[in-house]
C-alpha cells in the first residue's frame, strides 16, 4: 500500500526527488505524479500567469525583500509545531498532506518559513511558493498550488509605533481617495484576542496597518477598470472576516467582490509572539499575511480550469506576456468522457477521498477533471462498504479517445485492487 512506483529512479526503500534520494516509511505517500511536478517552478516562468501575478505583488511591495527559491521539502516540525499548530490539527493527516517519510513533508504553506526568514534579520518580505495538499479533483483544486506570504514586522517600542502609526496616515490618505468599499471589522474581539503579552494599543496598531497594506494591494490588483474591475459607479468591495490561524492573533481573512461573487483571497494576523522569539527577534512585533495565486489569476485571467496553468499548450503560454494581465482567450474544448468505478473496500485497508484521487492523478495526470463519489452504502448483512466513483476524462490539449480513456480507467482499477486490496463490482 502507498507504494512508490517503480517509474521512480531510486534504490528500493529509497524516493529520488529534486536529485537526491530520501528514504521511505510507514507514512511514504507523496506520488511520483507530484514528483514529476517539483522541477515546475510555475511562478518562476517568464510570462506565466502565475509570474506575472507574482511581479504584479512585488512591485506593489517594492520596498519588501523578494525571495522565491526556498526547497518545498521541509519537515513537519516546521511547517507545524514551530507554528504553534496542536498535536490533533487536521492538517497533520496522511490524507491531508504529502510525506516523504516521518521527518520530511512537502511545505503545506508558505508560512513554513517565517521563522527562517525573520531569523535571517529581514523585517518586510515576500516569500512566493510552489504549495502541497491532498484535495478533491475539480476545476478549482488542484494538489500543487502557489501562495505569496508577506510579512512586517516593527519594533516593539514606542519609536516602533511611530513608525507604524505615520504608515498608517499615509495608507488612510491614499485609501480616502480611492474608489474602493471596505467592510471591516474590530481589529480586537473577546473571541478574536490580542495576545497576552502585546499591548493592545500596539496590537491595534499594527492590525490597522495590516488591513491598510492589503486593502491597499486589493486595490492595486483588483481596482484597475480596465479588467473588469471597480468603475466610478461600482467601487471595489472589500470584506474582511474574523478568522483563527495557530500562528497569529487577532486573525482575518480578506474576501474580495468581483463578477458577481466574493472570492477569499487570503488569511492574516498579527504574528504570534512565540513564532518571533524563536526567530530571536522577541524585541519586535508585526503582521504576515498567505495568499493564493491561483485563484486571483483564474478570475483576473478568466482562466476556466486550474489544470490550464500546467499546461504545455502554445496555444494558452502563447498567449500571456510578462507585461500585462490579459483576458484568456479559450480554445476549442475537447469533448470529455465519463467512466465509473464501483467497488467494495476493505474494512482493514481505510480508502480516503484523497487517496482514490491521487491514484486516479497519478494514472491519468492530467486527463482527469474531476472526480465525484456518486453513491456509498454499508451492506446491513456483512457491513461491507460499496462505493462508486464517477471520474470525468478530459484533455485540454487535444481529444482524447473512449479507447485511451478505458485504458487509463482498467489502470486506475488495477492500482485500487493492488493498493487498497478492493474488489470491483
Ligand atoms: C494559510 O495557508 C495560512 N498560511 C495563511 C496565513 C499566512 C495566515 C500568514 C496568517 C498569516 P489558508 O489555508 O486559508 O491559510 O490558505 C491561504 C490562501 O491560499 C487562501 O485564502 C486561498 O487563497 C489559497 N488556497 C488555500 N487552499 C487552496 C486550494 N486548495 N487551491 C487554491 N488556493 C488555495
Ligand atoms: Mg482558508
Amino acid at each position: 500500500r502507498r507504494r512508490i512506483s517503480s517509474s521512480v529512479n531510486a534504490r528500493p526503500g529509497f524516493v529520488e526527488i529534486l536529485g537526491a534520494q530520501y528514504p521511505t516509511d510507514s507514512i511514504t505517500n507523496i506520488t511520483p505524479a507530484i514528483i514529476a511536478k517539483l522541477p515546475m517552478r510555475l511562478h518562476a516562468r517568464p510570462a506565466h500567469p502565475l509570474n506575472t501575478l507574482r511581479h504584479l505583488i512585488e512591485s506593489h511591495y517594492s520596498d519588501f525583500a523578494h525571495l522565491s527559491s526556498l526547497s518545498p521539502l521541509v519537515s513537519p516540525f516546521k511547517n507545524f509545531d514551530e507554528l504553534s499548530f496542536p498535536q490533533d490539527h487536521p492538517g497533520r493527516a496522511v490524507t491531508d498532506s504529502y510525506y516523504v517519510n516521518r521527518d520530511l513533508m512537502l511545505r503545506t504553506h508558505t508560512s513554513v518559513h517565517e521563522v527562517d526568514v525573520f531569523r535571517s534579520g529581514k523585517d518586510r518580505w515576500l516569500l512566493t511558493a510552489d504549495v502541497y495538499r491532498r484535495d478533491e479533483i475539480d476545476g478549482s483544486h488542484y494538489p500543487i498550488f502557489h501562495q505569496v506570504e508577506g510579512a512586517r514586522i516593527f519594533p516593539a517600542d514606542v519609536s516602533g509605533m511611530k513608525e507604524v502609526a505615520e504608515d498608517n496616515a499615509r495608507l488612510r490618505h491614499l485609501l480616502a481617495k480611492a474608489n474602493i468599499v471596505i467592510e471591516d471589522v474590530p481589529h480586537i474581539t473577546a473571541t478574536n484576542p490580542s495576545q497576552p503579552t502585546h499591548d493592545p494599543m500596539y496590537s491595534e496598531l499594527v492590525a490597522e496597518n495590516l488591513k491598510l497594506s492589503l486593502n491597499s494591494l486589493m486595490l492595486t490588483l483588483f481596482g484597475g477598470p480596465g479588467i473588469g474591475g471597480a468603475t466610478p459607479d461600482a467601487p471595489l468591495r472589500v470584506r474582511w472576516i474574523e478568522a483563527y490561524f495557530p500562528f497569529t492573533s487577532p486573525s482575518f481573512e480578506v474576501e474580495v467582490f468581483f463578477r458577481g461573487k466574493w472570492l477569499e483571497i487570503l488569511g492574516s494576523g498579527v504574528v504570534r509572539q512565540a513564532t518571533l522569539d524563536t526567530a530571536n527577534v522577541s524585541n519586535k512585533l508585526g503582521w504576515a499575511f498567505g495568499l493564493g495565486l491561483e485563484r486571483i489569476a483564474m478570475i483576473l485571467y478568466s482562466i476556466p480550469d486550474i489544470r490550464l496553468f500546467w499546461s504545455t499548450d502554445e496555444r494558452f503560454l502563447s498567449q500571456f506576456t510578462d507585461k500585462a494581465i490579459t483576458t484568456f482567450q479559450p480554445y476549442s474544448k475537447y469533448p470529455s468522457c465519463f467512466k465509473d468505478v464501483s467497488f467494495w473496500t476493505r474494512q482493514d485497508i481505510p480508502l480516503h477521498e484523497n487517496d482514490f484521487c491521487d491514484v486516479v492523478r497519478d494514472v491519468a495526470g492530467d486527463l482527469v477533471e474531476d472526480v465525484k463519489q456518486i453513491d456509498s452504502f454499508c451492506h446491513p448483512k456483512t457491513n461491507r462498504t460499496s462505493l462508486c466513483y464517477r471520474i470525468n476524462y478530459r484533455s485540454m490539449d487535444r481529444s482524447l479517445s473512449n479507447e485511451e480513456a478505458n485504458e487509463i480507467q482498467l489502470q486506475v482499477i488495477s492500482r485500487l485492487e493492488e493498493q487498497f486490496g478492493v474488489e470491483i463490482r
